[in-house]
């Protein structure tokens, strides 16, 4: 079901800040930034493997909340900085999605929502995997790769 370590995501007061850590002692590059309100977040993609943005890379995802009452905003609030949530490859998100909530556990979305890149993405809760807030990734196509007339999935 999984196929990659997509991204581990890691919540932080000060985007900026962050980034020039990572940039400057990592040597890691940013590869996209985003706002997502409906997440509360502004993220970066700072790729990790080299080659991104190709598919089977994987990235660091630096959240920094938009507000405090997002999840981004409350987790840090109740536990600081630090990691937030990681984020696997799938190639088929609806079948994943059906997949873990056959085998019981609770997903936080219903049907897939926008992530970073293009990317379909959904949650698992935290307390149906060891505490582990769990994000299925499924990336965008490449452009090149799109079948010739198909715009796009029907999300
Ligand atoms: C909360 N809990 C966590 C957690 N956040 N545990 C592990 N990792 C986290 N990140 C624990 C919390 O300590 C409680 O544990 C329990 O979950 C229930 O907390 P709650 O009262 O429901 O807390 P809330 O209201 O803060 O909600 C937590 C959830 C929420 C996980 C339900 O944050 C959520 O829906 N997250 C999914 C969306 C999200 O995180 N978006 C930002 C990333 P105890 O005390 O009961 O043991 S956006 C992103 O990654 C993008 C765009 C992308 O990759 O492209
Ligand atoms: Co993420």
């Amino acid at each position: 079901m999984l196929t990659r370590l997509d991204h581990v995501g890691i919540a932080c007061r000060d985007l900026a800040a962050q980034i020039v850590f990572y940039e400057s002692v990592f040597g890691l590059t940013v590869v996209s930034m985003e706002t997502n309100e409906e997440q509360g977040v502004k993220e970066a993609m700072l790729a990790v493997t080299e080659g991104a943005p190709e598919p089977g890379v994987s990235y660091l995802q630096l959240l920094e909340p938009l507000g405090p009452d997002t999840p981004v905003g409350k987790f840090i609030a109740r536990r600081g900085e630090g990691v937030h949530h990681v984020g696997y490859g799938v190639t088929d998100i609806e079948a994943a999605m059906a997949g873990l909530q056959a085998s019981g556990l609770r997903l936080l979305d219903q049907r897939p929502r926008h992530g970073s890149m293009g990317a379909s993405i959904a949650f698992v809760h935290p307390r149906d995997v060891g505490g582990v807030l769990t994000e299925l990734v499924q990336a965008a196509p490449l452009a090149p790769e799109l079948p010739a007339g198909n715009a796009g999935n029907s999300n």
